[in-house]
Formats: C-alpha cells, structure tokens, sequence
C-alpha cells in the first residue's frame, strides 16, 4: 500500500502516527543515529522523516542508507529544497510552501526536481506546508524567505489550507519551524482539521508528550518529532506510548 493510502486510511479511522524526523547536519556522533533507530524500531514508530532547511553536510544518503538497512519503517524525504532527493527512500514530500509567497517554493524548485523524480520510484506526496508563526524566527522561516501565518489568525491558516486542498494537494503540514519556541496550538489545529478532509500533519516544537497528545487531540494525524530527541531520545518512548494508547482506543471502539 503507498505511504499516502495508509495515511488516508489512519485518517478515517481516527489512528494516530508518529515521524522521527532526523536532520542529516544533526547527526554529529556516528553512534546518534543507530540509537534513534533503535528507539524507533522498538517503539513502533511509523516513519522516518529526512531533511532540514539547510543541509551543508553531504551525509543525506549515508543517513537515509542506514535507515533503510536497518529497520523496515518507511523514509520519507522532507526537503529543504530540490537538491534534498535521495533515491533509496521511499517517499517524498513535494512541498508546496502555501503559507508564503515565494514563487521559487510555489513552484520553481518543483520544475527542477520533477524530472529527477519521475525517473525514480519515490512516492511523491504533493504536500501543502503551512509555516505557522512560534515565536522567535526559525530556520526554515529565514531560509523561505517567507512569513510564517501569525498563530492567532486561525481563518486564514484554514482557507490556506482549504485552498491547497482544493489545488489537489493530499496532505497539509502545519509547522511551527524545527525548535519552535511555542509548538502550534490546538486552536489553530482544530481550524484546519476542520477545514479539510486530508490527513493533517503536525510539528515544530512538539518536546513533551502532552504537548503530543494536545496536537492528536487538536486533530492532528501524523505528529513529528524532531528536536527534542536530540536533548532526550527516550521522550520517544512517553509520546509512542500516548499515540499507542491512542491507537488502542480505537480498537477497542470498533
Ligand atoms: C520541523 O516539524 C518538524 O520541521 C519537527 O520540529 O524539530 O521542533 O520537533 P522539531
């Protein structure tokens, strides 16, 4: 089944999923990663998410390789921009940087990588990405050129969303930016899950597992941890345990 159908599929069922997102330039110690995959593996964790804003080391495909020969949990590119494709993974976000106005994000890079894709088998996920404001300026922010939506203004984050979807984007990522000072909060999650019917993901600060369990309940689906792992890997464990008490919850209900 593609990463996208078991997505949609978790959606209408009400399950819940994790990403380990690893940003190739954080991966300073050899031994990091292996135990980032080990946590994962162990803990059910459904994807691997692989990139930053900036990438000015050239370990992508190393990471992306050792992933792949390790565990059987999908890698799913997260680029930073068209040069971020690594052909062992499984799948890549096609970002589309709704929330801003940077043609190069609506579409240049896209025209640059859609040759190079469609010579390879990567699932390509035509994703709308929602930069939500957190706080202090954030990479991902400075590096887009754009402004994040301001986190107050929940109504034009939902009709930005409604619009990607209506563009025929399958997914939305509301992103508060990797180390967000503030994570995004439920009111503006719920806005958007309410204003669309694709999976929604979320992250961007997200460093406590009630932080977690805050977006889930807002009606996030797919809920990214990136940051926070690199201070305490085994805050995984905390928030795998809430989306699998979650998840079995669910269950029980049928
Ligand atoms: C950033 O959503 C991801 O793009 C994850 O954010 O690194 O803050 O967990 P963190």
């Amino acid at each position: 089944m593609s990463i996208l159908k078991s997505l949609q599929e978790r959606h209408q069922s009400g399950k819940k999923s994790i990403a380990v997102l690893v940003d190739p330039d954080k991966i300073d110690e050899p031994g990091r990663l292996s135990t980032l995959i080990n946590l994962a593996s162990e803990n059910c964790i459904d994807y691997f998410f692989v990139g930053g804003s900036l990438i000015t080391t050239t370990n992508l495909a190393q990471v992306v390789k050792q992933i792949k020969d390790n565990v059987s949990i999908p890698v799913i590119l997260f680029p930073g921009s068209s040069l971020q494709i690594d052909a062992n993974a499984d799948a890549i976000l096609f970002l589309s940087l709704i929330s801003g106005r940077n043609p190069d994000l609506l579409i240049g890079q896209h025209v640059v990588a859609a040759p190079i894709l469609k010579n390879n088998k990567l699932e390509v996920i035509p994703t709308g990405y929602v930069l939500i404001n957190s706080g202090k300026t954030t990479s991902v922010a400075y590096i887009s050129n754009t402004i994040p939506i301001p986190d107050d203004k929940y109504s034009l984050a939902a009709c930005t969303a409604m619009a990607g979807e209506m563009l025929g984007l399958r997914l939305i990522y509301l992103d508060a930016g990797s180390g967000a000072e503030r994570e995004i909060n439920s009111k503006m999650i719920t806005a958007v899950r309410k204003a669309v019917d694709v999976p929604l993901v979320v992250g961007g600060g997200i460093n406590t597992s009630q932080k977690a369990l805050n977006a889930l309940e807002a009606g996030a689906d797919l809920i990214v941890i990136g940051n926070a792992l690199e201070k305490d890997p085994k805050l995984l464990i905390e928030i795998s345990d809430k989306v699998y008490d979650w998840n079995q919850s669910i269950e029980a209900k049928k």
